[in-house]
């Protein structure tokens, strides 16, 4: 017995884990406290059993690879469901199953499924230690692997254990590799009973259960009961020269540079900026008793995908990875570093994700396309003083972004907050060849949630129009685009660091300030609003970047009212309300500068 077992006088606890126990018959069970002790004898035993593989050490200490199943590299969005008993509260945007049939079929694979391994009881805590928002996740597991991650990803083990005393309140995840068989995978949530049950995967969000699992499905019908959001989001301080810092919260589909956004450093040109990261992928948002939206990221570490991360594209996210860091699915150099495309050329003698010499002539990336690193968060040069603040942080701005390569300009902001929920209703994102295969195929995704929302897409939709209508000073919500192209399918934003221009401009709204120009789908910057000084981006190019084409527009509106019928009956009536607004206005014709917003407070 250690010492995480013997503080657990918690009886919903112990007894939970005697019948899984009982059922899934482990060999031995091993309560984990999060110490240092304990992190490096798994670390040992994965090293032993081929689990882990010892990285470069002078280069990166306490880093390992793992290479995952080839079957087994992504989550699996048709393999997850949620179990409601009634399909309408799950809604039509998600997987179904009724908690019966999941009895059924999905509770069998557990029975015996950890014969001869052990059973690692992993408690965590879901945001700061002290923080009154952050809430408690236990997670059962076979694999030691996710142990591990969990310590990076989550404050674990005695912390979370001391946190939840003797109170029942959980989230149960239940997690068996099982036989890794796609056939017999299922990730099931219940959000009544706020459990989670995975099997069959030893994979990212379908394993570590804290992350997409609890922090966004079960958190968002947790949230929704309960007033508050739990989002796709990450959360950024933009402090100015002057030292003052406004927070923003951004949710983008994947593929989008949303870690980047959140590590950005200021290019030499903006000196005096700084960008602080509070969280790269998920926010937990609550109206305060000022009024306000606050935020706290409930996660602890990054899981961010590898190819594409070097030192242009993302030096915070370098010098996070630099140490204590799990790597799965990269590649690795002849000295043992670890690689993936995007770090240059491929040098010679590498080892592919699947642990084979790399041949460079078969044209296949030697990583895995969906590699990723696990890192402690503390570890990013821009991590923010708020990091574990308890109260978090006041958000003063939203943005959502996608993938768009016309129509959709570089930067607007909704008219109030119910326009701003059509915006984020709106998301779409176009796919890029990694994740899918096909490129530039449109996919609508609203709030980047499609694949996160634990019920009925009208029902969230809702409730946003809901949490935004009991807050006195709300953030001012904006979209993004930084993915325009030109004719020859060039980029005609810089993108990375110069992004930083664009958040002056919405900090500067975000305040009531900023100049813009009043559109049919929101305001627009000025010609002169956004700072170009020493960016080779033409004035011509900045007004392609900021046009407004009606005729594309009014398209989109009829696409977006088509996609929100799809959302079904419980859609909220005034977000096409909305949408049939501005395509009134786009019909008139209108553009007339537009004086800052009002009431908006900084
Ligand atoms: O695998 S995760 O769900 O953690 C990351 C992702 O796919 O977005
Ligand atoms: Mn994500």
């Amino acid at each position: 017995m250690n010492a995480a077992e013997k503080i657990t006088r918690n009886r919903a606890l112990a007894s939970w884990v005697e019948e899984v126990a009982r059922y899934a018959k482990p060999e031995r069970i091993h309560w984990c406290d999060g110490s240092e002790a304990e992190n490096e004898h798994l670390i040992e035993q994965m090293l032993a059993d081929g689990t882990l593989e010892e990285l470069n050490q002078k280069t990166h200490p306490g880093c390992y690879l793992h290479r995952s199943h080839p079957s087994d590299v992504a989550r699996t969005e048709h393999l997850t469901f949620i179990c409601t008993e009634n399909q309408a509260d799950t809604g039509p945007t998600n997987n179904w199953m009724s908690p019966a049939d999941a009895r059924a079929k999905v509770w069998p694979l557990f029975d015996g499924a950890m014969k001869g391994r052990t059973l690692y009881v992993v408690p965590y805590l879901m945001g700061p230690a002290s923080s009154p928002f952050s809430k408690v996740g236990i997670e059962i597991t076979d694999s030691a692997y996710v142990a591990v991650n969990m310590r990076i990803m989550t404050r674990m083990g005695q912390v979370a254990l001391e946190r939840l005393g003797d109170s029942a309140d959980f989230v149960k995840g239940l997690h068996s590799l099982g036989d890794l068989s796609p056939e017999r995978r299922f990730i099931c949530h219940f959000p009544q009973s706020k459990e989670i049950w995975s099997v069959g995967s030893g994979y990212g969000g379908n394993a570590l259960l804290s992350k997409k699992c609890f922090a966004l499905r079960i958190a968002s019908t947790q949230a929704r009961d309960e007033g508050w959001l739990a989002e796709h989001m990450l959360i950024l301080g933009c402090e100015d020269p002057q030292g003052k810092t406004t927070y923003i919260a951004a949710a983008f589909p994947s593929a989008c540079g949303k870690t980047n956004l959140a590590m950005l450093i200021p290019p030499l040109s903006q000196a005096g900026y700084k960008v602080w990261t509070v969280g790269d992928d998920i926010a937990w948002l609550r109206p305060g008793p000022d009024g306000r939206l606050w935020a706290i990221n409930p996660e602890n570490g990054f899981f961010g995908v590898a190819p594409g991360t070097n030192n242009e594209t993302n030096p915070n996210a370098m010098a996070s990875i630099g140490k204590n860091t799990i790597f799965t699915n990269v590649a690795v150099t002849k000295d043992r570093q670890p690689w993936w495309e995007g770090l240059g050329q491929a040098p010679e003698g590498l080892t592919d994700w699947r642990g084979n010499p790399h041949d460079a002539s078969k044209g296949e990336p030697a990583a895995h396309p969906n590699s990723r690193f696990t890192a402690p968060a503390t570890q990013c040069p821009g991590i923010s003083p708020k990091f574990d603040d308890p109260q978090g942080v006041p958000i003063s701005a939203i943005i959502f972004g996608g993938r768009r390569a016309s129509l959709v300009p570089l930067v607007y902001q909704a008219f109030d907050w119910a326009h701003g929920v059509l915006v984020g209703a709106m998301l779409s994102s176009e796919t890029t060849a990694a994740a899918t295969g096909k490129t530039g195929v449109l996919r609508r995704d609203p709030m980047a949630m499609l694949p996160f929302c634990g019920y009925n897409a009208g029902d969230y939709l809702n409730h946003w129009l809901r949490v935004g209508k009991g807050l006195k000073h709300p953030p001012a919500i904006f979209n993004v685009n930084w993915f325009r192209r030109g004719p020859a399918r060039e980029f005609l934003w810089p993108g990375y660091g110069e992004n930083l221009r664009v958040l002056r401009w919405i900090v500067e709204r975000a305040a009531g300030a900023g100049k813009a120009v009043e559109t049919p789908i929101g305001y627009v910057p000025t010609a002169d609003a956004i700072d170009t000084r020493g960016l080779d981006v033409a004035a011509t190019t900045m007004q392609e970047l900021l046009h407004i084409d009606a005729e594309g527009w009014t398209a989109e509106t009829r696409d977006i009212e088509e996609y929100l019928h799809k959302l079904g009956e419980r859609l909220p009536a005034e977000l096409l309300q909305q949408v049939q607004r501005i395509r009134q206005r786009l019909l008139a014709g209108s553009a007339r500068p537009a004086a800052s917003v009002a009431g908006r407070t900084a």
